[in-house]
């Protein structure tokens, strides 16, 4: 079995940026894991444990639906979390996708879903995800911590990058922490304007 995702790798110096949040110390009741800076990424799917032997079909069908697309570019937004009501389990730092590329993805991604007969999934709410929350016992530690983390993010708001592959990653989860993998890149066609 792979535990399988389709995603889109970042920059090294967003990365760099987005790491540089991590710095803000957290408060005291509030205990979490931030994403390591290699592993940043946008995730387009998760696949969860799929056979060898279905990759290979994912990886065509992927390689389908991804012909046509020419490199196209994203912009960071502000920080948010999941779920939005209760207690927040995952921050992360959102995106605007203003020519629409990747809700076009996504559409497509959910037809070649169906037709492998996989899970598919309602929504898509593209995100990076930034600190993967454990324990939190004060909730208005959380919001202080969260308006500092709004603050210090403006930085890094309306950066954009230009998004010119999506690739499939292989995790390995260990106890240091995932380890992402490609199993395959699709670049996309076309000149960079
Ligand atoms: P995320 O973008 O919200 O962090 C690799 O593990 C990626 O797949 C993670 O970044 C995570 O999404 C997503 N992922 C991991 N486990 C998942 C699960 N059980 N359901 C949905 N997505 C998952």
């Amino acid at each position: 079995m792979v535990r399988a995702f389709l995603a889109i790798d970042l920059p090294l110096d967003l990365k760099r940026e987005l790491y540089s949040l991590s710095k803000i110390p957290l408060p005291e009741g509030l205990k979490g894991k931030w994403v390591e800076e290699e592993n940043y990424h946008l995730t387009l799917h998760f696949f969860g444990n799929v056979p060898e032997n279905l990759v290979e079909k994912i990886a065509r069908s992927l390689q389908g639906l991804l012909r046509g697309f020419t490199p196209f570019s994203l912009t960071l937004n502000g920080p948010g979390f999941f779920p939005e009501r209760g207690t927040p389990r995952v921050l992360w730092i959102g995106l605007k996708d203003e020519a629409g590329e990747l809700k076009e993805i996504n559409q497509k991604l959910q037809k070649s879903l169906k037709r492998l007969k996989l899970e598919r999934k309602e929504r898509f709410h593209p995100h990076i995800t930034l600190l993967r929350i454990k324990e939190l016992r004060d909730p208005e530690a959380f919001q202080d911590y969260f308006r500092r983390l709004l603050d210090e993010a403006t930085r890094i708001q309306g950066k954009t990058f230009l998004v010119k592959e999506v690739t499939l990653f292989k995790s390995e989860l260990t106890p240091k922490g995932p380890v992402y993998s490609p199993l395959k890149t699709f670049p996309f066609q076309g000149d960079v304007l």
